[in-house]
């Protein structure tokens, strides 16, 4: 049998295996075209059953999370933890809590996570998990009594050396803190199950800024390399969360103007450039809807529908809220307006016409499993200080973030060069993650 046969064989059983999960066959299927050329240098993955095995999960937990709202009555929620794989270290990955929340989300993720956390250089496997909780309009008292709810089931499945989640949309140092301080409580341990957590009891500094400043590092490279800089460069970015409001915070302090950001309602043009202090306030401090910034500066636009964001003239796209927010007619619209580059910092925001049209047209495309593990990244240094009972400062990590960052270009553009695919990060993303860890399998055995 040929490579593509056996790739072709192994995309087969994940869709019948794995029906009604098409986030989870778009995320197999970019990896598993990447691989042909590897396969047929590396004959001894197939025989060993590499790629069958890398698709199954480990494990995949789902359970009830009952928990009573403010008005007394019984909501249920489904809870969900897939340890997809564990050759290179215990399962690491985030926690998403959002309607759309289901096994193909979570899946499509995790698998995602197997690359990425490789690609860091970090001893970390890949896991993802979360919930169907919507955390809009509920109470500070419906939060902790949802995430009090959710770790008392989780706890059992998860520990310092055995599955560690971290923030995901819907999930950052509120959420962390309450499933931490419930973890503690029910197993009596102090350890580093949690990553994400606060400054005062375990967390790390730079932890919070890492996903968007290390997007904007790699960013860097990715321009350099090319000839490029930030600076004076025009960049738009979607969402207003954790991993847009620090890229757009980096984008700045290389000197580069961030014209416009969104949430799922809407988004705000300001050509003079967003005030940043504006959107912390709004969005980590008041949790208001985007549309508010405009009481702060009128001059500013505000227009309904997210996706209307991508009509906006610019130099650099930076994706960061949610997948498949691009699609091909918006990824041309791009085009068409002249951007240079796009690098994601959510998990997969383009759809595979919209990553097509990219390179079609010569746009540099930074993929997300290398442009946003700076995340999950510091997430690791968390897990080393921990274990270590100190605390480095921030230009600390905020240097090794860097240096991870600057590696894992280097990595990501050599091993597209070395199979064939020069200037494809895509390819190079996936061939160098899947390398280290179908390394670690082999060298494990039949598990
Ligand atoms: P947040 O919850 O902090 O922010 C998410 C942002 O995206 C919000 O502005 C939200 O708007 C918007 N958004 C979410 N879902 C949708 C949707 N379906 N349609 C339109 N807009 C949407 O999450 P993060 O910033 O942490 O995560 C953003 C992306 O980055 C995700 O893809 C995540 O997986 C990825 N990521 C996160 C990392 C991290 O460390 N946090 C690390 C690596 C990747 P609204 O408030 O209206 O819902
Ligand atoms: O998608 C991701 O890499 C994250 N949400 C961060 C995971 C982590 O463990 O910090």
């Amino acid at each position: 049998m040929d490579q593509q046969q056996v790739i072709t064989g192994v995309m087969e059983q994940v869709t019948k295996r794995n029906s009604g999960e098409p986030l989870f066959h778009q995320a197999v299927l970019e990896v598993l075209e990447s691989l042909d050329q590897v396969l047929k240098r590396r004959p001894e993955y197939v025989e060993a059953g590499i790629l069958a095995r890398i698709v199954e999960p480990e494990r995949q937990i789902t359970f009830r999370v009952p928990w009573v709202d403010d008005q007394g009555r019984v909501q249920v929620n489904r809870g969900f933890r897939v340890q997809f794989n564990s050759a290179i270290g215990p399962y690491k990955g985030g926690l998403r809590f959002h309607p759309s929340v289901n096994q193909s989300v979570v899946k499509f993720l995790g698998f995602e996570q197997i690359f990425k956390n490789a690609l860091t250089g970090l001893p970390i496997g890949g896991g993802k998990g979360g919930s169907d909780f919507d955390p809009k309009e509920k109470s500070e008292n419906e939060i902790m009594r949802f995430c009090q709810s959710f770790i008392t089931e989780l706890y059992r499945h998860i520990g310092a050396d055995v599955d560690v989640p971290a923030g995901d949309i819907g999930v950052g140092g509120r959420e962390i803190g309450y499933m931490y301080g419930q973890y503690k409580r029910i197993t009596g341990l102090y350890g580093g199950v949690l990553t994400g957590k606060g400054l005062p009891y375990g967390g790390s500094l730079t932890r919070t800024e890492a996903t968007g400043y290390g997007l904007i590092y790699f960013l860097d490279e990715m321009l350099k390399a090319n000839g490029q800089t930030l600076a004076g460069k025009t960049v738009v970015i979607s969402g207003s969360g954790n991993v847009a409001i620090y890229a757009a915070e980096k984008a700045q302090q290389n000197g580069a103007l961030v014209v416009a950001m969104s949430d799922s309602n809407g988004y705000i043009y300001d050509p003079n450039g967003i005030n940043l202090g504006t959107m912390k306030q709004i969005k980590e401090i008041e949790r208001k809807r985007i549309s508010t910034y405009t009481e702060y500066h009128p001059k500013a636009e505000y227009h309904e529908g997210f996706q209307g964001i991508w009509s906006i003239k610019c130099d650099i796209a930076l994706p960061c809220a949610t997948q498949n927010e691009l699609d091909g007619k918006l990824a041309a619209q791009l085009a068409e307006n002249g951007v240079i580059a796009v690098a994601e910092g959510a998990n997969m925001p383009s759809m595979p016409e919209a990553i097509k049209t990219f390179q079609t047209n010569k746009i540099l495309f930074a993929p997300s499993k290398a442009a946003n593990a700076g995340g999950v990244a510091v997430s690791a240094l968390e897990m080393s200080q921990n274990s270590m009972r100190l605390s480095w400062t921030f230009e600390e990590v905020d240097a090794k973030l860097k240096d991870i960052m600057v590696n894992i270009y280097a990595k990501t553009n050599m091993a597209a060069w070395e199979y064939g695919y020069e200037g494809n990060l895509v390819k190079g993303a996936n061939i160098a993650g899947f390398l280290k860890v179908a390394n670690a399998m082999l060298a494990q055995g039949i598990v």
